[in-house]
């Protein structure tokens, strides 16, 4: 919030500003994608999350460095966020707390109360949902929306992304920083660019020179590694790797490369996926060094299920199978699904029936990747309220178990996972194409070489 606590706007900036800043330059490079392609992504996230929330209900807190995570700066766990105003001390998401603690000595260190962040989770969902059913969130703040169809209603794009921004702070008290662009890439960086409270509109056409000064680690696919090998190249910033040739790239990095250079240009050719159309939620990782040992094989499959249900329970939805994938060093990959109980948004019942599935399949072999994908999800919970009893229960049930295992207990198991060079799955979604901040940094991302010689598409793989 620089400074400004919420729900303050921060001058010039807020919702209800005449315009937004237009970034690029008219008549620069040609259009990135087909001409004529409407800018009509926006990409909506809530700034400092945890932390504003609890600033909004506790107003002595506004203007105050909050650090939400853990017990306080002597406990094991990590960061989950701070407010901007710790931010200016170098405090972020996925630190340690007690590094959090030397760095911010007057912060305000505070626990997670997951259940309160998922019901505000939802009615913000719920309010991105007025404005188009295309809405695809793709995390506990964040979403894509295309809003192509409701510019009857609710005006251009810009003014949607208004009217959106000024919902959230109405109706929530939070503020959140919007992207427009004509893809997911460019809302995405544009949403990042003015935090907080910012709004970044892209005109088409413009994408390429928006994106040519940030540094090319904004980029997704642009992990550390990657980043290390194009510094090589002597590529620093995005505007540095659209203008190298493709070939270059490709031979490099394999078909890595060329979508990187797409990226750079700003194309980006995924839509926005309407909830129906999400089939599962999944989380993967490929070793470093194949293994064979059975503690870092269960650990993973573990920080992979506490990832998966993690993001149901973000979602408000719930899974009936689980699904999981085993590729040994051979590059043989296997699938196996089972059925769960009951549908859950549980880390543990998701656990037990990943490990019943691959233990046998992992059996004497060496192990190169592992995924856990859950499936037969039910409808996203649209009105964020929960009527009948069972469901109180459960969310009572759910609220322990995530303020147990995520915020105690597996933020210690997360730090086990990095001690041992492992990635943290609730940070690092191969399946999704966003890289979290903050996070790359401690997963260790493979070599793009060696992602290269990974086939696109797995034999005996069964499409979920
Ligand atoms: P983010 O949107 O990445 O972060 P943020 O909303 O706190 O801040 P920003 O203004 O930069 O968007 O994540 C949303 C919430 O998810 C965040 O408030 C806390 C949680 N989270 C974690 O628990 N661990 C993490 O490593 C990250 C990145 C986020
Ligand atoms: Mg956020």
């Amino acid at each position: 919030m620089s400074g400004t606590p919420p729900p303050t706007r921060r001058p010039g900036r807020g919702p209800g500003d005449a315009r937004a800043p237009r970034i690029g330059t008219p008549g620069g490079p040609g259009a990135s994608r087909a001409p004529g392609t409407p800018a009509t992504i926006l990409h909506v996230d809530l700034d400092a999350f945890f932390a504003a929330v609890e600033q909004r209900d506790r107003p002595e807190l506004r203007g105050k460095p909050v650090i939400v995570g853990g017990g306080g700066p002597d406990d094991r766990g990590v960061v989950s966020t701070a407010s901007y105003e710790a931010r200016k001390f170098g405090v972020r998401s996925a630190m340690p707390l007690r590094t959090a603690g030397r760095l911010c000595p007057d912060g305000i260190f505070l626990p997670v109360d997951g259940t309160k962040y998922q019901a505000e989770s939802r009615r913000v969902m719920t309010i991105l949902r007025r404005f188009t059913s295309r809405v695809e969130q793709v995390s506990i703040d964040e979403a894509f929306l295309d809003v192509a169809g409701s510019e009857a209603l609710f005006g251009p794009p810009e003014q949607i992304a208004r009217r959106i921004k000024a919902a959230i702070h109405d109706e929530t008290g939070l503020t959140a920083s919007v992207g427009v662009g004509t893809s997911k890439l460019i809302a995405k960086i544009g949403s990042d660019l003015r935090k907080p409270d910012g709004l970044v509109v892209v005109p088409p056409g413009e994408e390429a020179a928006f994106l040519a000064p940030l540094p090319v680690s904004r980029l997704w696919g642009v992990g550390p590694a990657t980043a290390t090998a194009l510094a090589e190249l002597g590529v620093a910033t995005i505007g540095d790797l659209a203008v190298l040739p493709p070939d270059a790239l490709t031979r490099r990095f394999g078909k890595h490369g060329a979508d990187l250079v797409e990226r750079a240009h700003g194309i980006d050719r995924d839509p926005v996926h309407e909830p129906d159309a999400m089939k599962s939620v999944g989380h993967e990782t490929t070793f470093d060094h194949d293994t064979s040992d059975p503690e870092v094989l269960e650990r993973t499959l573990l920080g992979l299920s506490d990832g998966v249900a993690w993001r149901l329970r973000g979602m408000g939805i719930r899974a009936g199978t689980v699904v999981v994938k085993v590729r040994d060093s051979g590059f043989r990959t296997v699938t196996r699904q089972a059925p769960l109980p009951e549908p859950t948004d549980l880390a543990e019942p998701i656990y037990q029936a990943a490990l019943a599935l691959a233990r046998p399949e992992m059996r004497g072999k060496r192990i190169r990747l592992l995924g856990v994908t859950a499936t037969h999800l039910d409808a996203p919970d649209q009105l964020g309220l929960f009527s009948a009893d069972e469901d109180r229960r459960h969310r009572a049930m759910e609220a322990a178990d995530a303020l147990k295992r995520k915020f105690g207990d597996r933020t210690i198991v997360r730090a086990r996972l990095l001690d041992k060079g492992l990635p943290a799955p609730f940070e690092r979604d191969p399946s999704s194409p966003l890289a979290r901040r903050g996070v790359d940094e401690a997963s260790d991302e493979p070599e793009p070489v060696t992602r290269e010689r990974e086939p696109d598409a797995d034999a005996g793989t069964e499409d979920v």
